[in-house]
């Protein structure tokens, strides 16, 4: 991408509205503009962010068994109104009514939906277990949207729905998703905390939100500090395997962990003094197992080994990728912008022209940008005749992984600088090396 030729909308200024760091550096690079309260429009470079989150949130959702299908954002009354949520869920459900005045709503989740779905085909056992997933706006109308996309009222959410005939089944689906968070959350760079935690208007017994610790997070949690060490499920995970499956559960609900809803004062005070961690943290992902709350009074039921019809146990499992950029952010970043881990960055390397119409500079960024791209990178190609320290700035800003400086001076000598963004070291090298070094 030149970015002569993208649509950016850098800031210079520091947004007065955002009072936490990533708010200000999504504003700052042109990531996300709000278009009304809670509200946000997705500029091309956040965009980019947003979908490589997707891709990986997606590609484990997969490995895990669970199966993607789109649900509308607009449901029927009705379906709520079999559940008895219609009523429960109060101001936060945005009610909207449509020409023939049928009362329809903005979805807030979908477990209702989903069931419906689920009982209009599924009959069977033998077609169990199931595990649908949609990657898809919800609405909220909260009462302190704030933050940026950090808390909105519109917002993307992963949300997948397990059906089982029995309890134990529906265990194991918990497991499923469980340790593909764990995954999930690992390949965006973050290292998140699973906690017991409080069920609200989705409800169910069992329940775990996934906590990244951050000094700006919304909730407060008590954890074991040991959890910062503990062994991420490999890609090789049998998902098959129940007692494999139980075994990470076991080892990750073994240490204290509880948000302040859930917090056992007594059982924290039996870890360690010095193993206790009294944190701030972001909510970035929560999971349910809530039995036959919906498959009851919805009648999804299935006919059993046993030849009786049985109502199905079920469980959902959310993922908020518009809460998970701006987290990323807060968990890595500097003075001069954000820090993208590799596997979000918007794009892989920045080539730094510094001085645009120099045609000894303007040659060796074009080869540098041709045969980057060529091998399958994902190149922003600084082409602008903007001043180099301003280009420096915005490189840095925007966080990509390697900046590759081409100057009059250094490409005299057939040599251009690579920069890695994390650590701000440079090194000068041929042309040619630093074409190597990432098309390897
Ligand atoms: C689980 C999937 C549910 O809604 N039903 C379907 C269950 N869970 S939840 O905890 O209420 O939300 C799941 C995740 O969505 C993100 N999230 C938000 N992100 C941005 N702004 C919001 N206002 C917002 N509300 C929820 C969180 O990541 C949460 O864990």
């Amino acid at each position: 991408m030149r970015l002569s030729r993208y649509f950016m909308p850098i800031l210079k200024e520091n947004p007065k509205e955002a009072e936490i760091v990533s708010h200000r550096l999504m504003l700052r690079a042109g990531m996300i503009r709000q278009q009304s309260q809670g509200i946000y429009s997705w500029l091309p470079l956040g965009k980019r962010v947003l979908d490589k989150v997707n891709a990986i949130i997606r590609d484990e959702q997969n490995r895990a068994g669970a199966i993607e299908l789109s649900m509308p954002t607009l449901q029927s009354a009705e379906l709520w109104q079999e559940s008895g949520r219609y009523d429960a869920y109060g101001k936060e459900m945005l009610r909207i009514k449509d020409r023939q005045d049928r009362p329809m709503l903005y979805g807030p989740t979908n477990e209702e939906m989903v069931t419906d779905i689920f009982r209009s085909s599924v009959k069977s056992y033998k077609d169990l277990p199931l595990n649908l997933y949609h990657i898809q706006l919800k609405f909220r109308d909260e009462i302190r949207p704030r933050f940026g996309t950090m808390r909105s009222r519109e917002f993307m959410m992963k949300d997948a729905y397990s059906f089982d005939l029995t309890r134990e089944g529906a265990e194991h689906s918990y497991n499923k998703m469980f340790a593909a968070y764990l995954r999930t959350f690992d390949r965006l760079g973050l290292r998140a905390i699973p906690m017991r935690a409080d069920t609200g208007p989705i409800g169910g017994k069992l329940s775990h939100e996934f906590i990244i610790l951050a000094d700006t997070g919304e909730s407060e949690v008590f954890c074991h500090k040991d959890f910062v060490d503990l062994d991420i499920p490999g890609a090789h995970t049998d998902f098959d395997s129940v007692e494999g499956l139980q075994a990470i559960f076991d080892k990750w609900t073994s240490l204290y962990a509880a948000t302040s809803e859930m917090h056992d004062e007594a059982a924290f005070n039996a870890v360690p003094e010095g193993d206790r961690l009294s944190a701030r943290g972001i909510e970035v992902g929560h999971i349910f197992y809530f039995g036959t709350k919906y498959s009851e009074p919805m009648g999804a039921k299935v006919q059993g080994p046993d030849g009786k019809e049985h109502f199905v146990h079920m469980g959902s499992y959310g993922i908020g990728p518009t809460r998970l950029v701006p987290a990323i952010i807060e968990a890595s970043h500097d003075d001069n912008g954000i820090i993208w881990p590799a596997s979000v960055a918007p794009f892989d390397i920045v080539v730094i022209n510094m001085k645009a119409g120099d045609q000894a500079c303007d040659d060796t960024c074009e080869l540098i940008y041709a045969a980057l791209t060529k091998a399958g990178k994902d190149v922003l190609y600084d082409d602008t005749d903007d001043r180099a320290g301003t280009k420096f700035a915005t490189a840095d800003l925007i966080g990509v992984p390697v900046q590759i400086i081409a100057g009059p001076r250094a490409v005299a000598s057939g040599e251009v600088e690579v920069k890695d963004r994390k650590t701000g070291a440079r090194e000068t090298m041929t042309i040619e090396a630093a074409i190597n070094r990432f098309v390897a």
